[in-house]
């Protein structure tokens, strides 16, 4: 009983903890899955990542950005995606293509048109059934990201104005997609997020008996 679940946020909106949860309650529920994230999940597409996050001497323009996400995207979905949904695999991703039309889209101002494209050109047909939006205000999801301590990398870098399309795109596509998202008040504590999280996660079992 495979299916596509993938996390979805603003900066420290709680996805790392949110990812964590649903780890833990698949294992205990014993279903078989996969987990990987985005930019990343396979050697390659975690070099391309590496390239998207370093601060470079050049600006990057925004359709460089866009591709590469695609290209992390590609390596990503046919190596490991694609071949554990073929075998009946939950797939668990923290992040995907909603995160592109959020940040590249909402964030950069890209045209939904030209995202779309590569979506078709990437994953064909295939989409998440269900995503958990972590909602969270941005300036507190800085606050919180910015208390682990580290360097920030450079989309961090993007001022408050840039992470509020990014949330506003985000619920945007939302209340587009009714049906397979699902908005998580991240807000709230860590054990009543995980309680929600837990909550969306039976029901949507339910639904596929
Ligand atoms: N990106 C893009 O532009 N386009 C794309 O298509 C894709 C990605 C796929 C890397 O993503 C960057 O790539 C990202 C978007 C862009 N750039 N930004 N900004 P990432 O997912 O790897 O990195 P991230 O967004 O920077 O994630 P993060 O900073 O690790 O945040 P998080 O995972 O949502 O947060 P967290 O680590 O779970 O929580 C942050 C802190 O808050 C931590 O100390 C927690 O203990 C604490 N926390 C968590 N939940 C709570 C609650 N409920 N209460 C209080 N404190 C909490």
């Amino acid at each position: 009983m495979g299916f596509f679940l993938t996390v979805e946020g603003c900066e420290g909106a709680g996805k790392t903890t949110a990812m964590e949860s649903i780890r833990q309650w698949l294992i205990a529920k014993g279903i078989a899955f996969e987990q990987t994230r985005e930019p990343g999940g396979t050697l390659l597409a975690e070099q391309i990542r590496e390239l998207l996050l370093a601060k470079h001497q050049e600006s990057v323009a925004d359709t460089t950005e866009l591709l590469l996400m695609f290209a992390a995207r590609s390596q990503n979905f046919h190596e490991k995606i694609k071949p554990a949904l073929a075998q009946d695999k939950v797939v668990l991703s923290d992040r995907f293509t909603d995160a592109t039309y959020a940040y590249q889209g909402g964030g950069r101002g890209v045209d939904c048109s030209r995202i779309e494209i590569l979506e078709q050109l990437v994953q064909g047909d295939c989409r998440p059934d269900l995503t958990l939006l972590m909602d969270l205000e941005p300036e507190l999801g800085l606050a919180r990201a910015r208390g682990r301590g580290g360097e920030l990398d450079r989309i961090e870098q993007e001022d408050i104005d840039f992470f509020k399309r990014v949330r506003a795109a985000y619920l945007a596509r939302a209340e587009q997609f009714p049906e397979r998202y699902r908005v998580v008040d991240a807000s709230q504590s860590i054990e009543s997020v995980r309680v929600r999280i837990e909550t969306i996660l039976a029901e949507y079992l339910e639904s596929c008996l």
